[in-house]
């Protein structure tokens, strides 16, 4: 195994709420944690502390406190941070839902988490009580964060006032949110991570991701995702610095709010950095606050990456994770002036990371430290004190993925060199990302195989014009059945969030598939690659 190259760091026992928040120097109360970048509303540190106890007293007062399980489906505003604290003050576990989910997938999360107290928005209302009332939660259970007629408001709870309740567990052990991921195969599962493996990741990304308590962090990258998680809700906060929220990507409104509130690191999925190099609305707006755009849940292109720092004239990094992992494992130092950014950087503190043949499990040789080498590609391991207690109720998915010696398989193929930077080659696993959001194919073809006119299809990632993952679908229609692709994607755009839209349709003869009925993904991804007629 290889190890971090940096010094390790110390991990305190204590829960999120005493990590972050358990010691605040009186100077940094009247900081700003959050401002709303729509409506410009600020909430200092002594407000977002006061109202995450208030609000854990009233979630006590409820009933809910260690053992529950509370969703959370709310875009990026403010509150969005009291509720997600006040669910871990109180002892209880946070479920973070994707907002774009529909009622159906709403439901499912809940049903699968055990969630009995939702908080939602009223924009997202609708579904979300949907989904709610069809697991049996009731009205008065179905928090609106902004207000809404026959469900309490976040202010109504907030306005009594109760004292945070004492709670105790262990830190190592108590599960402090179930962010759902399909990790390397299957549909979405609960990722069991502890209020250990949050603080960690949180100590962990300190001295690689280096932000300050005068940084305005623009807070784009979805709360409810583990990379907005752990960087925006954790990391920031506990830097004392100040999270600029934003409820949607909008490249007009990303640029305004850069520039208004003159916001200097900006955390992004590769996407956003295909528009900063090449959109024209760009140079209408003053960016010149921008010291670091810092790019992870996706590949980025070195050359995109470049053409962003020269744009902009900032820094341009790049960090790798994944839910499993807190999620942070590998970042490019915020200091490594000049670093290349065809790699993701170093190992964290306090990791062990192994490189495998994905075939026969044998370790490759890892080059001299120091050395200009690069070892084998092979599928990469990680272990630490950010790697997940497991998947929720589903312990034939934990073994796959968690080895007993506490190795976690990422899924990905990649190198490391000389000099400790880790290099992504490729997925091995199904999972797609579209837009740095997580697309499951078992999921779509699950859907698929439900449509009257479908005997078979598989699901991969493609890449578009601008280099970036669709979910593509191969289908084999039933004999004697028509129907165009245009139709099919329609049917499935009614049925799914808008980013697990197929994109892409091929109508074929056979899906590739192994002996045991595995669908052969490779191929697949193969026969993409080569040009038609080649
Ligand atoms: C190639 O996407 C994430 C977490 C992203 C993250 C968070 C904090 C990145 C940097 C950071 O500082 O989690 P998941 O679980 O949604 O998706 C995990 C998968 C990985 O297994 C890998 O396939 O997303 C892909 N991925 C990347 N691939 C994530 N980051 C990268 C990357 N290059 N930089």
């Amino acid at each position: 195994m290889f190890t971090s190259p940096h010094p390790d760091v110390e991990i305190p026992d204590l829960s999120v709420y005493d990590t972050l928040f358990g010691g605040i120097a009186p100077s940094d109360l009247d900081r700003i944690a959050l401002r709303d970048g729509t409506t410009g509303a600020e909430t200092s540190y002594r407000q977002l502390i006061g109202q995450i106890n208030a609000l854990a007293g009233a979630l006590a007062a409820a009933g809910i406190g260690v053992g529950d399980v509370v969703a959370l489906h709310a875009p990026n505003v403010p509150a969005f941070a009291t509720v997600f604290h006040g669910i871990l003050r109180a002892g209880a576990t946070a479920t973070t839902v994707n907002g774009l989910y529909n009622a159906e997938e709403i439901e499912a999360q809940l049903r699968d988490a055990g969630a009995t107290m939702l908080f939602t928005v009223s924009p997202l209302l609708p579904q979300a009580w949907a989904a709610a009332s069809a697991c049996g939660i009731p009205s008065d259970r179905v928090v609106v964060l902004d207000g809404a007629e026959g469900h309490a408001s976040l202010s109504d709870l907030l306005l009594r006032r109760l004292p945070a309740p004492d709670v105790s567990f262990d830190p190592a052990t108590h599960v402090a949110v179930l962010p759902y991921s399909s990790g390397t195969t299957g549909r979405p599962k609960g990722v069991m991570l502890s209020h250990r493996n949050l603080v960690a990741n949180v100590q962990q990304s300190i001295p690689q991701l280096g932000m300050v308590a005068d940084d305005r962090i623009l807070a784009v990258l979805p709360f409810f995702h583990i990379y907005g998680m752990t960087v925006l809700l954790n990391l920031a906060l506990s830097r004392r610095a100040s999270l600029v929220t934003m409820p949607r990507f909008d490249l007009a409104e990303f640029l305004r709010i850069i520039q208004d509130f003159r916001c200097s690191y900006v955390f992004i999925a590769p996407p956003i950095a295909v528009a900063l190099a090449k959109h024209p609305l760009v140079d209408e707006f003053d960016l010149s606050s921008v010291h670091t755009i810092f790019s992870g849940a996706a590949p980025l292109d070195a050359t995109l990456g470049r053409a962003v720092e020269e744009r902009l004239g900032c820094r341009m990094r790049q960090g790798y994770g994944m839910t499993e992992l807190s999620p942070v494992s590998h970042a490019i130092a915020f200091q490594a002036e000049g670093a290349s950014l065809d790699s993701v950087g170093t190992t964290l503190p306090n990791m062990q990371c192994r490189i495998v043949d994905p075939e026969t499990g044998a370790e490759v040789d890892y080059p001299a430290e120091g050395s200009d080498e690069e070892s084998a590609a092979g599928e990469l391991l990680c272990a630490g004190p950010n790697v997940m207690l497991g998947y929720l109720g589903n312990e034939e998915a934990t073994r796959e993925t968690l080895e007993d010696d506490g190795f976690l398989h990422t899924g990905d193929i990649a190198t490391v060199r000389g000099d400790g930077t880790v290099r992504i080659i490729e997925r091995l696993k199904e999972l797609i990302k579209y837009h740095g959001y997580q697309v499951a194919p078992a999921e779509l073809e699950a859907l698929l195989l439900g449509h009257p006119a479908i005997a078979d299809a598989a699901v991969i990632g493609v890449l578009d014009d601008e280099g970036q993952e669709v979910p593509k679908a191969f289908v084999v229609l039933q004999p004697g059945q028509d129907v165009t692709a245009e139709a099919l994607m329609a049917w499935v755009t009614e049925r799914v969030a808008p980013h697990k839209k197929i994109r892409r349709v091929a109508f074929v003869d056979a899906i590739p598939k192994s002996a045991s009925g595995k669908i052969l993904r490779k191929d697949l991804r193969a026969a993409e690659a080569t040009p038609a007629g080649s």
